[in-house]
């Protein structure tokens, strides 16, 4: 999955994109490198971010969408907002990608359930403003596993189709660099909820700092993340992570058919 990120202010490539026609050219180039989905999203979620209004959400995203769309290109909507989602699925886009995993916007899940397109569900605990005060659990991971479940269910509740639920364990969101690690060395965990699973690491701040300069011991900037990025990806990949979304798609590219071709031989999933 391609990012595809229409925002000024997004952590790794905000203002970049800004433009549609940017950002229709990045998709497309992102298409050419091996991306099967495009991830068009209006709302910064970095740590601290404020939000757009709806409006301003729907002027970055719509077009974009719409193009790419027509392009052929499979099209998901990164939303929280129900009324986002709704136009862009008009617009062509084929999959809904909520961070909030239906609990920001409670219009959100009957409109998947009667739309009838795919649903990616990630763990959440707040809005960005404040969302690092929630970074506290008794186990990580047993606490995402249960509370993706939880989603699960009311997504289900709500009538969306069990089988189009994506999870995702919502890396750097109310999290800190530890609690990311633990999700990713007991991914199996997640990979056990029995759903498709969707890991997002790429450039993600706990990248680095695993990288940070050995002497001022400052983080590696994020655009410089990226091939820590791929080697998520291929880990995540050879467990049998469904989707990785990434913004540097062609080390990504190579790094999953590495791992799909080493899975190939050792008969683990691909
Ligand atoms: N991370 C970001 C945005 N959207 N969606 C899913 N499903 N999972 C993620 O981890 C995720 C996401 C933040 O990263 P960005 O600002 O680089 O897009």
């Amino acid at each position: 999955m391609g990012v595809v990120n229409v925002t000024p202010d997004s952590f790794s490539d905000g203002g970049r994109w800004f433009e549609p026609w940017q950002a229709v050219a990045h998709g497309l180039a992102l298409v050419d490198q091996g991306a099967d989905i495009l991830d068009v999203g209006g709302e910064s979620t970095r740590p601290g971010a404020r939000r757009p209004t709806a409006e301003e959400e729907l002027r970055r995203v719509i077009p974009v969408v719409r193009e790419l769309a027509a392009t052929g290109a499979r099209v998901s909507v990164d939303t929280m907002r129900a009324e986002v989602a709704a136009r862009a699925v008009e617009a062509g886009a084929c999959l809904v990608n909520d961070v909030s995993g239906g609990l920001a916007d409670p219009e959100m899940l009957p409109f998947v359930a009667d739309a009838g397109t795919p649903y990616v569900a990630m763990h959440w605990r707040g809005h960005s403003a404040g969302m690092q005060a929630n970074a506290v659990y008794d186990d990580v991971v047993t606490d995402v596993v249960d509370a993706l479940r939880l989603r699960v269910e009311a997504a289900v509740l709500a009538g969306v189709r069990r089988e189009a639920i994506v999870v995702d364990p919502g890396l750097g969101f109310a999290k800190d660099a530890d609690h990311n690690w633990q999700l990713l060395g007991r991914l199996p965990e997640v990979l056990a909820l029995g759903h498709p699973v969707l890991v997002g690491a790429a450039r993600k701040a706990f990248l680095g700092r695993l990288l940070a300069d050995p002497v001022t011991g400052e983080p590696r900037p994020a655009r410089e993340r990226d091939a820590a990025t791929s080697a998520v990806s291929a880990l995540a990949a050879v467990q049998g992570a469904w989707c990785v979304r990434v913004h540097d798609v062609a080390s990504t590219a190579d790094a999953v058919r590495v791992a799909a071709r080493w899975a190939s031989e050792a008969g683990a999933p691909s």
